[in-house]
């Protein structure tokens, strides 16, 4: 049967977006995606998906009222997923403003549009993990008492309270996703799986010498995001808003995410030296092929995430497809045999 709902999708240039244009597009949606206006192109993640030429583009700017209200107002959507954000949390320490101003005030600036446009529209706002920072319980559920240790998360933080205020003060249909870690072969080179994937199969090939990596002792839970975009679409279209938690419920630390990506790629390896000292050498080539760079560690680190996401499986019957290993699997394939896609 048709589907007559329309989408408008903010950052859907970005690893999510993309994903979710796609799932929506396959249920029919009608999907508008927001475009910020860059000196370059940035659809490579849609058009390796196949979907370019299917969405509707709008100029956009999270800092700009004006424009998120002339943007609301012409499509008035029947859902509104907000994805937009400067999300990568380094430079949230060196551009803590801006960060804030995106992540924290553009998402007030999108429910008060909401609110004056169209109290029907039902939106998402993408909550993060990184809210609970120096984690208070583990594993960390809805419940949890949240402690973010970076500008990124303070301004998600923010933002997250901002959606709750706005559903119990104005009955809007808005919900939060605390969404853990999720990777994927579209995942930005920046973000260390994908960093770690990418340059562990280039030095395989020959083509790259040593990746450089800060602090390989962090615990992330780590999912696909191709199941992550799914969870955003069934907490819109539930009978009540709610805020969930969306995670695989395992923790696993980037240094054994290295070992797994080296044992896809058939690589033979030792680790040698402790601390800042630790490399990691390919013994059939007899090379040192990661080292430590100590600028790459964070002024506040999060040392330990582990999601608890009962709540969305027992009541949304949300089921991920992937686990740790299938993900690494995905992601190395994309590697080998996509090089001419760049993200
Ligand atoms: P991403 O790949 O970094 O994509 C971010 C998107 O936001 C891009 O399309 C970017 O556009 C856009 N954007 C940045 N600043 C903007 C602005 N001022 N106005 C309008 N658009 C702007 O992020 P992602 O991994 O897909 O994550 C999607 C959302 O989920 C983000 O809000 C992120 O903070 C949150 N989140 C992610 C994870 C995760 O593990 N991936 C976990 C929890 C929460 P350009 O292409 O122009 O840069
Ligand atoms: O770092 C450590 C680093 O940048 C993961 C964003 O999507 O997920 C993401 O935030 C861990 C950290 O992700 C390198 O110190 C070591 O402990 O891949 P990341 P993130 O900071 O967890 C959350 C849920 C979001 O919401 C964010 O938007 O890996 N690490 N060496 C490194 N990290 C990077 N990037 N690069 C390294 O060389």
């Amino acid at each position: 049967m048709k589907n007559t709902k329309t989408a408008l999708i903010t950052g859907i240039t970005g690893q999510d977006g993309s994903y979710l244009a796609k799932f929506l597009l396959d249920k029919n949606y009608t999907v508008y995606g927001t475009v910020r206006r860059g000196a370059s192109e940035k659809f490579s993640r849609l058009e390796f998906l196949g979907i370019k030429d299917k969405v509707k583009f709008v100029d956009f700017d999270l800092l700009e009222l004006s424009n998120i209200q002339q943007v609301v107002k012409d499509i008035n959507p029947n859902e509104i997923y907000n994805l937009a954000a400067q999300s990568f949390v380094p430079t949230s320490f060196s551009l803590p403003i801006l960060t804030s101003d995106i992540n924290a005030l553009g998402v007030v600036r999108l429910l008060d549009t909401i609110l004056n446009v169209n109290k029907d529209i039902r939106f998402y706002q993408a909550s993060t993990s990184e809210m609970f920072g120096k984690v208070q319980e583990v594993p960390q559920n809805e419940l949890t008492r949240f402690y973010p240790r970076s500008p990124y998360g303070v301004s998600k933080l923010f933002s997250h309270y901002m959606t709750i205020n706005y559903r119990e003060s104005y009955d809007l249909f808005a919900c939060s996703g605390i969404l853990f870690n999720h990777e994927s072969p579209l995942r930005g080179y920046e973000f260390v799986t994908k960093k770690i994937v990418s340059s562990l199969a280039k030095i395989k090939q020959g083509k790259e010498e040593c990746l450089y990596l800060g602090n390989i002792e962090a615990q992330r839970d780590w999912g696909h995001a191709k199941d992550y975009v799914e969870a955003m679409w069934l907490m819109l279209n539930a009978d009540t808003p709610e805020d969930y938690v969306v995670s695989s419920g395992k923790t696993t630390s980037v240094r054994e995410f290295i070992e797994k990506t080296l044992d896809c790629l058939d690589f033979e390896y030792e680790w040698t030296g402790e601390g800042i000292n630790n490399t990691l050498i390919d013994k059939r080539e007899n090379k040192v092929i990661i080292k430590i760079d100590k600028k790459l560690y964070r002024p506040a680190e999060v040392d330990l995430l582990i999601g608890d996401s009962s709540k969305i499986i027992d009541r949304l019957k949300w089921s991920p497809n992937y686990n740790l290993n299938t993900l690494i699997e995905d992601m190395v394939d994309f590697e080998i045999n996509n090089s001419k896609f760049n993200f």
